[in-house]
């Protein structure tokens, strides 16, 4: 089996182990990134499309701002609606002019890729078998098998971006690490639609139905999704039959209702919060969806991976430079804190926007009045503008 050496072997080729593979190549520090799926399937992917302004901050200062200054749309606001009424939030009016840009993610993984290449650094698409070794040691292993051959690659730290159902954190002892979790008892139905969108802005909506959002992906392409239940048959949904959901939960009486078109693409997607403490296990740190979930309601999943491998780089980088290991002993007490300021707020969302079995009519005018001082109160939507357009990366 040939045994290679890097600085810093990285498992998953997400948002995460790519844009840390770039931080590291920027630092002139070695990387490989090993993924188990194919490019394809990496790139097709249809997940994230709100980006924080951290996050647009980073990919212009690391040089991959390009497409997204291009094709990024910036959104100073986004509205609440309830009750058959739209109401919008002015986030950057009460953030200082911080705002939100929608740009999917497969978009951010296509940049990150092709900066990936450019550098004619190692990037193993379609990769089996992938296991980590001595993590508790000062050489951990990375091992995998790629176009048939056995490959082991001895790193000084091994980072696990591969995501909630990958293996590196599994490879921790289970005595090592406690997990706190909470999982809701409904998903989202996500479309893409070839349908301008009806809104220059995303609208998040409660209503007698359920929960359901109005988004987009570019001024011909609509995103959106409906609350339904978590073993939900997606074949059970015809287009017609999301089409009448989403602008029975959508419309407003003022007449405004999303634009329909033809649905590209329709998926189911779990909720749930998920942390695992600590970050970190001897020479393996855990960044993104590996070591943290939380529901897509605050639209924090990918911005929350991107500030971990921002604060991952930086500690690695001193490490190498300064031999100095304080930023990598912080790096797990530091993500943590960003982490359940995140879970807060996400947690908070969806329980203010969805509907829960068992709620009685109660609670439906309970949350209404939540919504309905939300939008009445300065501070409430400053807090909220605060946390959804985000503070910036440490
Ligand atoms: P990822 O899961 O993206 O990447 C992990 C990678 O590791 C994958 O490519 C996987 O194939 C690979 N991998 C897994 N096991 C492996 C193994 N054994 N060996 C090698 N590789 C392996 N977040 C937002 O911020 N805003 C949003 O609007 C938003 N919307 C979302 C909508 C949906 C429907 C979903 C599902 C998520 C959404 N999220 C959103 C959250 C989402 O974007 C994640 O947080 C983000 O993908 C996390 O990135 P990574 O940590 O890189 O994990
Ligand atoms: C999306 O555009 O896919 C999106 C937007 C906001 C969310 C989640 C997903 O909260």
């Amino acid at each position: 089996m040939p045994s290679t050496r890097t600085q810093v072997g990285i498992v998953g080729a997400g948002p995460a182990g790519l844009m840390l593979g770039h931080h590291l190549h920027l630092a002139g520090i070695d990387s490989v990134i090993v993924e188990n799926r194919s490019e394809d399937h990496v790139v097709e992917r249809v997940r994230a499309g709100v980006l924080e302004q951290g996050t647009v901050d980073l990919m212009h200062e690391t040089g991959v701002g390009e497409r997204l200054r291009r094709e990024g749309m910036r959104h100073e606001g986004i509205h609440l609606r309830f009750a058959g009424q739209r109401h919008r939030i002015n986030m950057a009016g009460l953030t200082g002019g911080r705002a939100i840009t929608i740009y999917g993610q497969n978009e951010v993984v296509k940049d990150l890729i092709a900066a990936r290449r450019a550098t004619g650094r190692p990037l193993y698409f379609d990769s089996a078998d992938v296991t980590v070794h001595e993590l508790d040691t000062t050489s951990p292993r990375l091992r995998f098998v790629h176009d048939h051959a056995q490959h082991e690659i001895t790193c000084a730290f091994i980072a696990g971006c591969d995501g909630f159902h990958g293996v590196c954190r599994p490879s921790i002892p289970s005595s090592h690490v406690t997990a706190y979790e909470r999982e809701y008892p409904f998903a989202w139905l996500g479309i893409l639609a070839n349908a301008p969108p009806a809104s220059d802005e995303l609208v998040y909506s409660l209503s007698e139905r359920g929960f359901a959002l109005f988004s987009m992906r570019s001024s011909t392409v609509t995103r959106l999704y409906l609350q339904c239940a978590t073993d939900e048959d997606l074949d059970s949904w015809s287009d017609d039959r999301i089409w009448s959901e989403l602008l029975a939960r959508l419309r407003t009486d003022d007449g405004w209702e999303p634009h329909v078109g033809p649905i590209v693409q329709k998926g189911v997607t779990p909720m749930r919060s998920f942390v695992v403490e600590p970050m970190r296990y001897g020479r393996l740190f855990l960044a993104g969806d590996a070591a943290h979930i939380v529901p897509p309601t605050g639209a924090k999943g990918l911005n929350l991976a991107m500030a971990d491998v921002t604060r991952l780089a930086k500690a690695i980088e001193v490490f190498f430079t300064a031999g100095r290991e304080r930023e990598l002993d912080d790096y797990s007490a530091r993500g943590l804190k960003r982490t359940w300021r995140a879970q807060r707020f996400s947690w908070w969302m969806t329980s203010m926007l969805h509907k829960q079995e068992g709620d009685n009519p109660f609670d439906y005018r309970r949350q209404l009045a939540e919504l309905e001082y939300l939008v009445s109160s300065t501070a409430a939507m400053t807090s909220l503008s605060e946390n959804y357009v985000g503070t910036p990366f440490d």
